[in-house]
């Protein structure tokens, strides 16, 4: 049975774990033989002197995702995933946002709506749960994660979104009954909204304000208060988009606790500072939540990276235009910062920055890199194997690079939908040369050859990483172990 459909040969083929010369069989869209001196496929792509890895997986970015009036994210499932392609990256999981008032169901059923049809590349979804009522917590949520939509973002901030402790304490118990896992965005929203009250009073309304409102110390406290309603209900959780030391310092200490939390970042936490939000206006292009810090809190984030405290690093693409009235100036206006929708684009860079700044400086292994970027997120969302890896029987999604391409990152060179790159005129070293999704090339030589449409749905497994620890009565000094009805409890009817 050596009728391949595609073989890459002759590359470096790297795993989270190893990194060998390899050829690599493909049919039917699948990995089908790894070896050396693989006979001929029908069609044969030469990888000398080029890296052959997993397709990335960017388990965070926002794609088309319904804003507030007058505001419109400026990616769709087309443009987002076309740029994700061509960054090396073959699936994406956005959120499908549930607003107050809507059904956690028709959130999802208006997000495939949106996708249908559009994408270059994979897709799973996460939900945003924005309100928990006893409907969704008892019926709507055990479904939906039956049915393959085993994560969700809790947010502790933004008005619109914002959960208080007692409701996100009730969606972790059906989190940890149903074996999905929680996302938490942890700033407290009370100081921020304190905080801003103060500046706008003082006139201090410029967009690196919005840096100054949201301070390391509030990323600290929800992080910990997060990390603490997780140890209550015994259940993993991953904090999203960590930014700096501080919030570092609260999952190093509920590591040092044993208790299980993921961490997240992203580029702008490595590559940003709060200074890439002054200069005026054009700060407003860099405005996100949490803001980037300084550059001493860059070179902690990095060590989180290379000792094995963050689990995946992700964009977190939420894509706006500077110049535009449902963009970064509502209206057509300047508006005092609060009122700029944060997100920065970043599908596309996500990965050759890392590589370049991690991988060819040394901070990270390449394997590391591959750990982080691909394999982890597939393990942590429930789509390992399948995902993630190059393995016999995984899917064909793979990116072939070239580690010394030299790039200059310039917003023409991109090919999302948003006006400019936080990046513009960074140097890296390595871009993928050709991407393939399912042993199908979406990017090569410079050319999107992917089709809308091409890119699947992927219902997602319980993910093995959201399981709660093992409590037995030998964990004297654990909650659990001292409230032997509290797994009974946890699982009681939300009437309220
Ligand atoms: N922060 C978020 O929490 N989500 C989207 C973008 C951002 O800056
Ligand atoms: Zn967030
Ligand atoms: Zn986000």
């Amino acid at each position: 049975m050596d009728n391949f459909d595609t073989v890459i040969r002759n590359g470096t083929v790297a795993t989270a774990c190893e990194t060998m010369a390899a050829d690599i069989g493909i049919r039917d869209g699948r990995v089908v033989a790894l070896g050396q001196g693989l006979p001929r496929g029908r069609d044969e792509i030469d990888a000398r002197g080029l890296l052959v890895l997993p397709g990335g997986v960017d388990a965070h970015c926002h794609l088309d995702q319904p804003m507030g009036e007058g505001l419109r994210m400026a990616d769709d499932f087309r443009s987002g995933t076309r740029s994700a392609a061509c960054g090396g990256t073959t699936t994406v999981i956005p959120f499908a946002a549930q607003q107050r008032g809507q059904s956690l169901r028709a959130a999802v059923e208006d997000y495939h709506a949106r996708a249908e049809g559009k994408a270059l590349v994979d897709y799973a979804f996460h939900m945003i749960v924005a309100d928990p009522t006893p409907a969704v917590l008892n019926d709507e949520l055990p479904a939906l994660i039956e049915a393959g939509y085993t994560s969700f973002k809790i947010y502790m901030t933004y008005d619109d979104l914002k959960l208080d402790d007692r409701q996100i304490l009730r969606l972790l118990a059906v989190a940890r009954q149903h074996g999905a896992l929680a996302m938490v965005h942890a700033e407290n929203a009370d100081c921020i909204a304190w905080l801003t009250e103060a500046l706008e009073s003082a006139g201090h309304v410029a967009p690196k304000y919005h840096a100054a409102a949201r301070p390391m110390a509030i990323e600290r406290e929800a992080t910990h208060r997060a990390i603490t309603l997780a140890e209550l209900v015994d259940v993993p959780i991953l904090i999203v988009h960590v930014s700096g030391r501080d919030a570092i310092d609260q999952i190093r200490w509920a590591h040092a606790h044993g208790l299980r939390i993921y961490a997240e970042t992203c580029p702008q936490y490595l590559f940003l500072t709060a200074e890439h939000l002054g200069g005026g206006y054009e700060g407003a292009k860099c405005v996100c939540s949490p803001p980037p810090r300084d550059r001493a809190n860059q070179r902690i984030v990095w060590d989180g990276l290379s000792d094995g405290l963050f689990t995946i690093v992700s964009s977190d693409h939420a894509p706006f235009r500077f110049d535009d009235p449902q963009g970064k100036k509502p209206g057509g206006k300047e508006v005092p910062f609060q009122y700029i929708p944060n997100g920065i684009p970043g599908l596309e860079t996500r990965l050759p920055l890392l590589f370049s700044e991690g991988v060819r400086s040394g901070r990270l292994t390449l394997n590391q890199f591959v750990a982080l970027t691909a394999t982890n997120p597939a393990k942590l969302y429930g789509l390992n194997p399948r995902k993630g890896t190059i393995a016999i029987g995984s899917d064909a999604d793979i990116a072939i690079w070239d580690p010394d391409k030299q790039v200059t990152i310039e917003n023409r060179l991109l090919h999302h939908d948003v006006d400019y790159t936080p990046y513009e005129g960074m140097r890296v070293t390595g871009w993928p040369v050709t991407t393939l999704v399912r042993g199908t090339r979406v990017w090569d030589g410079g050319e999107v050859c992917g089709r809308p449409g091409f890119g699947r749905f992927l219902p997602c497994g319980r993910p093995d990483m959201a399981r709660p620890k093992v409590v037995t009565p030998a964990d004297s000094g654990h909650y659990m172990a001292n409230r032997p009805d509290a797994l009974g409890q946890l699982a009681q009817r939300h009437d309220g």
